[in-house]
């Protein structure tokens, strides 16, 4: 088995999260360890596949993201990555690393957490690392936080972990929340699908810094996902919509409070949040994430997601909107 992954390499596919009780800013930036706990769907859409091939003869690493080459900080990224798998692994061959995304990367679709959880599984397998789902997690973490939760499908509970340097690293991992019942939809509103102008990177360190409404978010945060857990464990959509909504218009508003403010929201975002406010008005519960970026996702019951989008197209003419529901955890592909 070993020759054969040598040969042709190991490849896995992960799948985007929507975190409904967010991350937002990193105590160890080296470590990436985060300030707060957070809690994600992992979604059946826009999954990332990476093969990572062992390239013992090349003089260096080689990475392709959607068919081109890779340059600059994402390729550095990468690179970065496998140091740690190889250091990990006690091993020193360069590697070529190929991976698509299905979605739009660097929108807030959470492109970085497929793409970090399916490179961890990939990376592991070809260079002959046997880990766990936790210390997969803990490895995807260190490529993006969010990255750890894409490991689990359905609900993950990511906790920032305590104490500093080895042990803070050891207690922030990913872990799955079984509530197999609940499955809603979640309608995403592309309303722009390019990439950020601030890197989410970027933007949580300006935050942490400069913003005077960060620790108050850190705080209720910590009540958001004490409520959330109960919410989810009941099955409860209008509660969990409800906390998800709260916690990340917080999350938004730490960063317009930061100097210079930060602010993914674009008037598009505010008129689906508009028509959000609409359908709970006339009795269809819906409610709204945003991340690091100006696309809406909003949680509703199934049956009621063709509605949903409907309002939602209504409401910022020309976005794509695709419907997502609950998806599987990183997984390597066979043959
Ligand atoms: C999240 N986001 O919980 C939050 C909410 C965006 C808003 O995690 O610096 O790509 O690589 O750890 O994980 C996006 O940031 O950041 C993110 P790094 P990441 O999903």
């Amino acid at each position: 088995p070993h020759e054969r992954v040598l040969d042709r390499g190991a490849t896995a596919v992960a799948h985007p999260n929507i975190a409904l009780i967010k991350y937002w800013g990193k105590r160890d930036e080296r470590l990436i360890i985060p300030y707060v706990d957070s809690l994600s769907m992992t979604l059946d859409v826009f999954p990332t596949t990476t093969t990572v091939r062992l390239s013992p003869a090349a003089q260096a690493d080689s990475v392709t993201l959607n068919g081109t080459p890779a340059a600059g900080e994402p390729r550095q990224r990468v690179i970065a990555f496998l140091d740690l798998v190889r250091e990990l692994a006690g091993r020193t061959e360069p590697a070529a690393v190929e991976t698509r995304n299905s979605g739009p990367t660097g929108a807030g679709v959470a492109s970085s957490a497929s793409g970090f959880a399916a490179l961890a599984v990939a990376g592991a397998a070809a260079y002959g690392l046997d880990l766990d789902p936790t210390a997969l997690s803990r490895l995807a973490r260190r490529g993006s936080a969010s990255a750890a939760r894409s490991i689990f499908g359905g609900f993950a509970i990511c906790h920032a972990g305590r104490g500093v340097g080895a042990a803070a690293d050891l207690g922030s991992y990913a872990e799955p929340v079984p509530v197999p019942e609940f499955d809603p939809a979640l309608v995403i509103a592309l309303v722009n699908a390019g990439p950020k102008a601030v890197s989410s990177r970027a933007a949580m360190r300006r935050t942490v810094e400069t913003s005077p409404l960060y620790r108050s978010w850190v705080i209720s945060s910590k009540a958001d996902l004490a409520d959330m857990r109960a919410a989810l464990h009941r099955g409860d959509l209008e509660a969990v919509g409800e906390i998800a909504e709260r916690n990340a218009l917080g999350m938004h508003a730490t960063m317009l409070a930061a100097r210079p403010a930060v602010r993914y929201l674009s008037p598009a975002t505010l008129s689906v949040l508009d028509g959000v406010l609409r359908l709970r008005e006339d009795g269809v519960p819906a409610y709204a994430t945003m991340d690091a970026g100006p696309n809406v996702k909003v949680l509703c019951h199934r049956a009621d997601a063709a509605r949903v989008a409907e309002t939602v197209r209504g409401a910022a003419p020309g976005c794509s909107v695709v419907t997502a529901r609950r998806g599987p955890g990183a997984r390597l592909r066979m043959g």
